[in-house]
């Protein structure tokens, strides 16, 4: 459909087709590195994490492993979305102030993290030693968070209602910091592993709230920071969020591993009461 080119770019970005938006991205350098580099530190991270997990026989802390490969292996997957331009789209934002401005929106960020954090949460819970409640709470209020997340960038029919989105997106957002500030600590302390725990917990803690501090200043938001910009910020978040936490967190499991399989917590554990 490269016939539907205008005289009028602006005029026809809405409907420009996944072809078009990949040469968009591929024109603006900058924008184009910001996926580039994580799609390769991305598969660097999958083939340093397979390799480090190749001797890990306990079942906990394969599931650490494998929860934890995930989160590169979706992150491969999502910025090569964005970067062919399957997961991008120009929408018409509404702006504080009354006009629309149309702006590139990486809408397949949201929608990946869907799959991406709910795998780093249950790494954290079950090096935690956490019950399955807790575990249970902490994914389903994040997955929430990710999909109110999606439908505030993808909502174009009013300015509130794009912060309406973003609030109950917040508040999902608070629950899952409350779980790993207040409920996990005192497992991880019961469990043995709160050292390893509480740098993870701070790490994730610090730069999860840069997510919605760069959502409300991006192109999605008050529009302060331009898209290119935006989307570095997210890039760099991720680089410490994904691979620096999934390397801290993988290098002591695979360490530690006698740790990881002595841990007994409530439903979800591996290792009953009775084995002590
Ligand atoms: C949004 C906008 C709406 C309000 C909130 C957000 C939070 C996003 C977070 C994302 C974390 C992503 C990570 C990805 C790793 O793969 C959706 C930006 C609260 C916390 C860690």
């Amino acid at each position: 459909m490269i016939e539907t080119v205008v005289a009028d770019p602006s005029a026809a970005s809405v409907a420009m087709t996944q072809g078009e938006l990949f040469q968009e991205i591929a024109a603006n350098r900058s924008l184009a590195l910001s996926f580039w580099s994580n799609i390769a530190l991305a598969g660097l991270s999958i083939l340093l994490f397979v390799y480090m997990g190749r001797n890990v026989e306990d079942a906990r802390a394969q599931l650490i492993f494998v929860a934890t490969l995930m989160v590169p292996l979706v992150s491969i997957s999502s910025y090569t979305g964005l970067v062919s331009g399957l997961t991008v789209s120009f929408v018409d934002v509404p702006y504080p102030g009354g006009g629309t401005e149309e702006a590139l929106i990486m809408w397949g960020r949201y929608l990946t993290w869907a799959f991406s954090t709910p795998m780093i949460l249950v790494a954290l819970g079950v090096l935690a030693g956490s019950n399955l409640t807790k575990l249970f709470t902490a994914v389903v209020m994040d997955i929430g968070m990710c999909v109110t997340g999606l439908a505030a960038a993808l909502t174009t029919s009013s300015l509130g209602l794009r912060w309406f989105w973003y609030a109950i997106s917040c508040a999902f957002f608070l629950a899952v910091i409350y779980i790993l500030l207040y409920e996990w600590p005192d497992d991880a302390a019961a469990a043995g592993t709160s050292e390893i725990f509480n740098t993870l917990k701070l790490l994730t803690v610090v730069l999860w709230f840069g997510y919605p501090i760069f959502w409300a200043l991006g192109s999605e938001g008050l529009n302060v920071l331009t898209t290119t910009q935006t989307s570095w910020a997210y890039s760099l978040l991720d680089i410490g969020a994904k691979y620096i936490f999934a390397y801290l967190l993988l290098r002591w499991v695979a360490a530690n591993e006698s740790v990881i399989s002595s841990v007994a917590s409530g439903t979800l554990g591996s290792a009953a009461p009775a084995d002590d």
